[in-house]
């Protein structure tokens, strides 16, 4: 799925409620609906302070204040240099070109949306890759710079090429304020989902090419539990896979959410890495 957050997402919140309920129901015709319980399943609630790297991007003026506008996450990598989805910076969810999105702000260090806690600061300039392709999905990422300067806590290492963190089998952790249920049930408070990295093997046999995208090696990780149930979900978008204490992924797409035999595709931050020239001393390739 591309945009189904964003659709669901402005139908939930500037729409009737008979709306909202007809919304709740459109991922269910594509998608077996997971069971209630996390960032998807098997999720649990996290303080920000567990993960203050994990900020989200916020249009009030599209998305309503209900959740303080949140539509997307997004997760700092630098003091003032914000990750998240290219396809959280489409025309079709700003409503225009994302330099001209006016209201948009990341918000940092709030566990919970409808609370005042923490900072929203406005985003001085959006880059989206130029590579990014909306038919496989590769190259799903944005570079947000804000107008103000985030404490060196809030800044997370990203994992470079190489870096055992990118190993099948290895432990983490995807954070979002997304859709809990599958069907529209967006979290106010900040969560958590344990999944593992897994083989692009294994992603290349679920997602030859569809409709969803297709996964591609050198751009995309892929991580989830081949059994279904922890995964990230629609408005985790852009947010943060964190893997040994060190980013590895941004959520990117996947084929519904928490379902047996389609594990959740995420940006390969190493990638990102690659395509901005980055120095690796911003990234690391061990654990030190
Ligand atoms: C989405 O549409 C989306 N289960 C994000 C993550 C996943 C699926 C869809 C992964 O934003």
């Amino acid at each position: 799925m591309r945009h189904p957050f964003v659709r669901a997402l402005s139908r939930v919140l500037t729409r009737s409620l008979v709306l909202a309920a007809t919304a709740a129901v459109i991922p269910l015709a594509s998608a077996v609906p997971a069971a209630a319980d996390g960032v998807v399943v098997g999720g649990f609630p996290v303080d920000v302070s567990d993960g203050p790297w994990t900020v989200a991007l916020s249009s009030r003026d599209r998305f309503g204040g209900t959740r303080a506008g949140q539509f997307c996450g997004g997760v700092a990598v630098g003091r003032t240099t914000v990750l998240t989805a290219a396809h959280c910076m489409g025309a079709d969810v700003l409503g225009g070109p994302p330099n001209r999105a006016r209201d948009l702000k990341v918000i940092t260090g709030r566990t919970d949306l409808t609370s005042a806690q923490g900072k929203e600061i406005a985003v001085r300039d959006t880059w989206v890759n130029p590579g990014y392709d909306k038919i496989s999905n590769a190259g799903d990422f944005a570079v947000l710079t804000l107008a103000e300067a985030l404490p060196d806590r809030s800044v997370i290492r990203m994992a470079a090429a190489g870096d055992p963190a990118y190993e099948p089998g290895t432990s983490a952790t995807v954070y979002g304020w997304g859709d809990i249920t599958g069907g529209g049930d967006y979290a106010r408070g900040l969560r958590g989902a344990r999944v593992h990295v897994l083989s692009d093997a294994l992603c290349e046999r679920a997602y030859p090419g569809s409709a969803d995208g297709t996964y591609r090696a050198d751009s995309m990780l892929c991580a989830g539990e081949a059994t279904g149930g922890p995964d990230a979900c629609q408005g985790d978008s852009g947010g943060p896979l964190v893997a040994q204490g060190r980013l590895v992924g941004l959520v990117s797409w996947g084929s519904g959410c928490g379902r047996p035999g389609s594990p959740g595709v995420y940006t390969r931050v190493s990638d990102v890495v690659r395509t901005m020239g980055w120095p690796t001393a911003l990234a690391s390739t061990n654990g030190g």
